[in-house]
């Protein structure tokens, strides 16, 4: 048995009816190996300069090399690819906006075991999310070939909905096989890992994660990219990253004022709030949600 592939062609929503069903979607060469080059050219001295994580979860022969979008303008646009972004916006739609949850290279070298099963998202300090509310669309992006000998993701299939009391071994899982420049899918309920590497090559992967925008951000996208390189990215990645409410009034700044303001002071300075909430409402999902909220609860 092996996992499940979706030609590159794939749209955002035979993707996410895949993460819907199966917890996890393999998008077969998203992107090209050129690509992936320009990628770790740019990345490649700080992947060098990482040290090994300190546990066996973070793994002990494995590096993670954050803060990409201040370190690389090529990870940027990964983030921003059309596919994960569309993807997101569906899969997360019952929230008022998602957003970029972190960026991180996982180097995982050879003799590195294989990393405990998991779901991400129990990072959020082991809340019981219900099953029918997801928080997380993640991808790993391969920046090497994926085999099973060089630690390919294990992917326990279908483990995602009612399992509070199981517990998975690695004979539950199945690597996710897959081509350089392709994306894993997953969710943040999918029970998964990295695999063992018995190869003599590294295995390389660029996790990049979005979550529902009233959640606390794995990686401090404020801190990781100072304010001089925020100052000159595109508005659209900028809210991704946090800077927009993210719900109604979560993550203002000063006086009521939309967090945009740190970054660029507009002539007249935008606030959130009610009034403008419904202004707003026809170009902005935050805000539609909100909208949509008062008028059922007649506030
Ligand atoms: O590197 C991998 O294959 C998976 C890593 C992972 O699941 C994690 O760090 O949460
Ligand atoms: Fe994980």
């Amino acid at each position: 048995m092996s996992l499940l592939h979706l030609p590159s062609d794939a749209t955002a929503d035979q993707v996410a009816e895949s993460l819907q069903t199966h917890g996890y979607a393999i998008v077969d060469e998203l992107v090209s190996n050129e690509f992936m080059d320009r990628l770790y050219a740019e990345t490649a001295p700080y992947i060098d300069a990482t040290p090994y994580g300190t546990d066996s979860f973070l793994g002990q022969k494995t590096r993670r090399t954050g803060a990409l979008i201040a370190r690389s303008p090529v990870a940027r646009e990964l983030v921003m690819n059309p596919l994960a972004i569309a993807t997101a916006g569906k899969f997360l739609a019952h929230a008022s906006t998602f957003q970029l949850h972190l960026t991180q290279i996982i180097s995982v070298e050879p003799g590195s075991p294989a990393q405990p099963l998991h779901q991400d998202q129990l990072a959020w300090d082991f809340f019981p999310f219900p099953d029918d509310y997801h928080i997380q669309c993640n991808l790993l992006w391969a920046m090497s070939d994926y085999t099973e000998e060089m630690g390919a993701t294990r992917i326990v299939p279908n483990s995602q909905y009612g399992n509070r009391e199981k517990t998975y071994t690695q004979a539950d899982s199945l690597p996710a096989v897959m081509k350089r420049g392709s994306a894993l899918f997953y969710t943040g309920k999918v029970f998964h890992g990295a695999g063992a590497n018995v190869s003599n090559q590294i295995r390389r992967a660029i996790n990049i994660t979005y979550a529902v925008g009233w959640v606390r951000q794995e990686e401090n996208q404020y801190i990781s990219t100072p304010l001089e390189i925020a100052r000159t990215l595109p508005e659209d990645l900028l809210k991704l990253m946090g800077y927009q409410t993210g719900c109604f009034a979560l993550g203002y700044m000063r006086d009521f004022e939309d967090p945009m303001n740190a970054i660029r002071e507009p002539a007249e300075r935008r606030v959130v709030g009610i009034e403008l909430t419904q202004k707003n409402a026809e170009n902005d999902q935050s805000m539609a949600h909100m909208v949509a909220h008062l008028q059922r609860e007649s506030l």
